[in-house]
């Protein structure tokens, strides 16, 4: 963790800054592993400084690392001091992640000579190399929404209500260490099936429905991202012909993800499966995107993208194909690239019929 604000100080040279000013919540969680930060300052030379409000500052105090630990009192604004402590550094230019538009203004304000360059880019380089810590919490991650779906297995049936499998599965990976859900579970049966983002709700699931069960957990703030689509019964020929060419899609992309290859082409090489078949305008959405901190993030698997898989990277693999009045499928894993291949980090079953 102290290799990543180092290793964000080592681009400040070729990016023109001498000082970082840290002010989304996620990227203070990387680079501090505290969630609860107010901004936190990264000076080239000195200490770095994670500002915070008064009732997380033993928190934080406690568990913040690779920083100083400076507390808001009650009255204090945030940004006149945060301003302060960069005017004392001196620095020609501060480079920043995001910033809502009214506190950038007062900042650039506040800051009169000193350039406020946006750089979110130069923490993205990073975020999206997962090293071997993050890594582990995502396959754990990983591993509980495979326990998640093998409660969905157990549960899913005729009569059982959308929200009904979702409590079940949610509660079985809570049970088993997740910390929440990455978001909101989506059991969507039925014609909902054609719903991308169907989220769940009283409808009862039926003999012969599509059910599209997409599920994240969360471990130690990292996420993991798995559809699965199941028909309870016997499915038609219809609906196996369906399933048959998104896994096909699934399967063809994930093999041809490696260090070098371009997101596009990743992309590229799940829609021409779905277009042999004749489903192209079916498939309305990006093939995946980057998984971590957050559920999504950078790189973006998409036919615009103009991203370069890079090993380490850990991304979703998802296509699907969604027939309005009759129903969808879509299939997704979280995908660990190499350098000549990809890792499955989730494992749940393919079993499409089920009960
Ligand atoms: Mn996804």
């Amino acid at each position: 963790m102290e290799n990543r604000i180092r290793a964000l100080k080592k681009t400040f040279a070729k990016e023109e800054i001498s000082c970082f000013l840290v002010a989304n919540e996620i990227n203070m969680l990387y680079f501090t592993d505290f969630i609860g930060g107010a901004m936190l300052l990264a000076p080239k030379a000195d200490e770095n400084i994670l500002f915070v409000h008064g009732v997380n500052y033993e928190a934080a105090k406690a568990e913040a690392k690779n920083c100083n630990v400076r507390v808001l009192k009650r009255k204090e604004d945030l940004l006149p001091k945060v301003a302060e402590e960069i005017k004392s550094l001196k620095p020609k230019q501060v480079g920043f992640d995001s910033l809502e538009a009214s506190l950038y203004l007062k900042m650039k304000n506040a800051l009169k000579d000193i350039k406020l360059e946006p750089k979110d880019k130069m923490i993205w380089e990073l975020r999206r190399i997962k090293d071997e810590t993050e890594l582990n919490k995502m396959r754990k991650a990983a591993w509980l929404t495979d326990e998640g779906v093998r409660l969905a297995v157990e549960t899913i049936k005729s009569g059982v209500r959308e929200y009904e499998a979702a409590a079940e599965i949610e509660y079985a990976m809570r049970r088993l260490g997740s910390e929440g859900v990455a978001f909101d579970t989506i059991v969507a049966s039925g014609v909902r099936s054609a719903f991308p983002h169907g989220g769940c709700t009283d409808q009862k699931i039926r003999k012969g429905d599509l059910v599209v069960l997409d599920v994240g957990a969360k471990y130690r703030n990292y996420r993991s991202d798995l559809t699965r689509t199941f028909v309870v019964g016997d499915s038609s020929p219809k609906q196996r012909r369906i399933y048959e060419t998104v896994k096909e899609a699934q399967e063809t992309a994930f093999q041809s993800i490696h260090e070098g290859v371009r997101a596009r082409d990743a992309d590229r090489s799940a829609r021409k499966i779905i277009e042999k078949d004749g489903y192209d305008e079916y498939f309305v959405h990006s093939l995946g995107h980057g998984v971590g901190l957050e559920t999504h993030e950078q790189p973006t698997l998409g036919p615009e993208s103009k991203d370069v898989l890079k090993a380490q990277n850990v991304v979703t693999v998802e296509p699907g194909i969604y027939i309005v009045d009759f129903g969808g499928v879509r299939i997704e894993d979280t995908v660990l690239v190499k350098k000549e291949s990809a890792e499955r980090l989730t494992k749940a079953t393919y079993d499409f019929e089920i009960q």
